[in-house]
């Protein structure tokens, strides 16, 4: 049996964004959070055959249109990446939203407004459309939160890191220069992603944030590099380590607003303040604190990520069974 999937590919400042227009499972729930379960127990080749070799690569991240679930949402993203399925993914909101609009396939109740249903809550997201084209999309994410600062983990081979751990849809450890870690430039990129493979596992053996509201979110996924920016227009730069082989090449999303709660709860920025993100590719995102609130007694801020995306081509991709890597394979 051949599998036909209807997708719309382009890039988000960078890196990939994959939305699954047609052929996606249907699936059951409540939220769209349930769907995320049922589509890991019961559908995940689908997100395997879309996202590794030889339909996808190592970087590959993208997103399944679903209609929502909430009657306050205008469409549903189910997040689909090599590592899994986010509870959100920024890069991908951006890149969806772009193509939804761009191409027609959503009706948003507020012109210039698109209310997204995705497994972490509700995101917001504002455009204009010119001609046809969104130029910029702001997203209104989830509520994020300092969980925990100044852990130490021992990295075999490595040595002591110091880390902060700050959820922004993701749980993100946070990592700034330091004793053994000189920033950004002191290795290859390819080298940075063996030593986040090595920090995220001693990280994942010593804690697991679980988040207050809903338990299915826990676990530290994200690695996150930081360092002092190079374009002058920026505050700072990252790298953010995700899958098993991947690193960002946008300013990541979700990890913006994890470095926003976590610099916010330092006194670093505070309401109101913007905070222009740098990628290891040089694209940047607009942030901004937009408010600030509570989850429980925890105090959390509520970040927009201003970013731009452009879809790079129509893509009708085949699963065949007698394909013997119909759910790809990882090198
Ligand atoms: O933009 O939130 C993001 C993201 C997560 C992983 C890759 N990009």
């Amino acid at each position: 049996m051949r599998h036909t999937f209807s997708c719309i590919d382009g890039h988000t400042c960078g890196n990939p964004c994959r939305v699954v227009t047609g052929g996606a499972p249907e699936l059951t729930g409540e939220s769209l959070a349930d769907f995320r379960q049922d589509f890991l127990q019961n559908h995940d080749w689908v997100r395997q055959g879309l996202m590794f070799e030889p339909r996808g690569h190592d970087v590959m991240s993208g997103v399944i249109l679903y209609p929502p679930t909430r009657s306050d949402c205008d469409i549903g993203y189910l997040f689909i990446e090599t590592s899994g399925c986010l509870p959100m993914c920024g890069h991908d909101t951006i890149g969806a939203t772009t193509y939804a609009i761009e191409e027609g396939l959503v009706s948003p109740r507020v012109p210039g407004k698109l209310a997204i249903e995705t497994p972490a809550g509700r995101v917001d997201a504002e455009y204009s459309l010119t001609e046809g084209h969104v130029e910029e999309v702001r997203i209104f994410n989830v509520a994020s939160y300092l969980h925990a600062s100044d852990l130490v983990v021992e990295v075999e081979g490595f040595g002591k890191l110091t880390f902060d751990i700050a959820y922004g849809g993701n749980f993100y450890a946070i990592i700034e220069p330091q004793e053994n870690w000189a920033g950004l430039d002191a290795q290859s990129p390819s080298e940075l992603v063996g030593l986040s493979q090595k920090v995220r596992k001693a990280i994942q053996e010593v804690t697991e944030p679980v988040h207050p509201e809903d338990s299915r979110i826990k676990g530290v996924s994200h690695v996150m590099w930081c360092d002092k920016a190079i374009n002058e227009k920026a505050d700072a730069r990252n790298a953010v380590f995700y899958g098993d082989k991947a690193i960002d090449r946008s300013p990541c999303g979700t990890g913006s607003s994890a470095r926003m709660a976590q610099l916010f709860a330092r006194g670093t920025l505070k309401c109101g303040d913007q905070f222009v993100h740098e990628s290891i590719i040089g694209t940047l995102y607009n942030c901004k604190v937009e408010s600030v609130g509570k989850i429980g007694e925890i105090l959390c801020i509520y970040p927009s990520i201003g970013g731009w995306s452009r879809i790079t081509g129509h893509n009708t991709i085949y699963i065949d069974d007698r394909d013997p890597f119909a759910h790809g394979f990882q090198l």
